[in-house]
């Protein structure tokens, strides 16, 4: 039996030290140990000369053997077996990616394109500009006098207190700039955020978007206004939108008027959005103010122009019945995904 307990020992030692760097050296493996004529089989077979009162333990050992030699079996083959066996290698380049998750385009960024494309169609540029700015282009080339209530701490947001820089209350600013650098024929609009000291709520942000035009060249007239902007009304809003204009006071345009559009929710029966009139406000306008054009030396017995500012917000508002200026700027997704536009 002593015999027996060694051979085992040997071919342990033996399995423990065989290696194989081929598929075909561990089929031979199988064949020499675990094949129908295998040494394991034959080593089993010794079973029959195990006197009885050890065959309980002789059997222990040779199963231990028997799983010893298949373990060794098993560990070559998945080394063999020309899958890859690193981690860099497991990787299957031919998988297709994880999808990621898109996006959705911010409603006002939706509006402001829309509005952008509409009069880039007309033949207009578009003129970005800073949002911190100096007294002059802010206010003092758009002929707000001094002592004007919006130049007032309690509208305008001053850098450091200091009456000189401040955040700009209107994009008017960034067509003051393209002024100075061009000479008419001028037709630019600029989009952009501006910012109003006021209380936040539902009705009033601290921030919020426009999109203001401007156009000077030698004859143009308030007819080219209503023309211009009556277009964008009907790309906008659609055909049937009917628009109004009232006369209205900005101290940069003169004549000025504000225009409104007939009422898209209840088409001008009378609703809450339009207050039961039928009408509802939607931009600014006006000849551009002679004192305007001569303080970037545009002479205005030449030229004329005229410019408009409108709110995106506002826009929005009418087109998606936004009711709380609060939720454009909260990036809360469960609003924001409700928006999808191709712009
Ligand atoms: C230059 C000359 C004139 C821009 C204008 C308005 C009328 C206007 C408001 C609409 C709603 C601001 O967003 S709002 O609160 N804007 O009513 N803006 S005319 O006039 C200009 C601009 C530049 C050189």
């Amino acid at each position: 039996m002593e015999q027996l307990l060694q051979q085992i020992e040997s071919y342990k030692t033996e399995i423990s030290a065989f290696e194989a760097s081929t598929a075909d050296a561990v089929e031979n493996f199988r064949i020499k140990w675990l094949g129908t004529k295998g040494l394991v089989k034959a080593i089993m077979g010794e079973m029959k000369n195990v006197p009885n009162d050890r065959k309980k333990e002789f059997g222990q050992i040779l199963n231990d053997f028997k799983l010893f030699a298949e373990t060794k079996f098993q560990t070559l083959s998945e080394n063999n077996s020309g899958l890859p066996t690193n981690d860099s290698e497991l990787i299957d380049w031919s998988l297709p990616g994880d999808p990621v998750a898109l996006g959705t385009r911010h409603p006002l960024s939706i509006v402001r394109n829309q509005i952008v494309s509409i009069f880039k169609r007309l033949g207009f540029a578009v003129a970005e500009g800073p949002e911190i700015e100096d007294d002059w282009h802010n206010f003092g080339a758009m002929n707000l006098p001094e002592d004007h209530p919006a130049r007032d701490m309690q509208d305008t947001f001053y850098i450091n207190q200091d009456p000189a820089w401040l955040l700009r209350t209107h994009t008017s600013s960034v067509q003051a700039r393209v002024m100075e650098k061009q000479k008419p024929p001028i037709r630019v609009i600029c989009p952009g955020r501006v910012y109003r000291n006021e209380t936040i709520s539902a009705r009033a942000h601290c921030f919020f978007h426009q999109v203001e035009g401007l156009y000077i060249d030698e004859n143009v007239s308030f007819a080219d206004l209503k023309q211009t902007l009556y277009f964008f009304v009907q790309e906008m809003f659609g055909k049937d939108t009917k628009v109004r204009f009232r006369p209205s006071y900005f101290p940069f345009t003169e004549p000025s008027a504000e225009m409104d559009i007939s009422c898209l929710i209840c088409g001008g029966d009378g609703c809450n959005v339009c207050k039961h009139t039928g009408w509802v406000e939607i931009l600014g306008s006006g000849m551009v103010h002679p004192k305007v054009l001569e303080n970037f030396g545009i002479d205005p017995n030449k030229y004329t122009g005229f410019a408009f500012g409108m709110g995106v917000e506002r826009i929005c508002q009418l087109k998606y019945r936004v009711n709380d200026l609060r939720l454009y700027s909260q990036n809360d997704v469960r609003f924001l995904k409700q928006f999808t536009g191709a712009l």
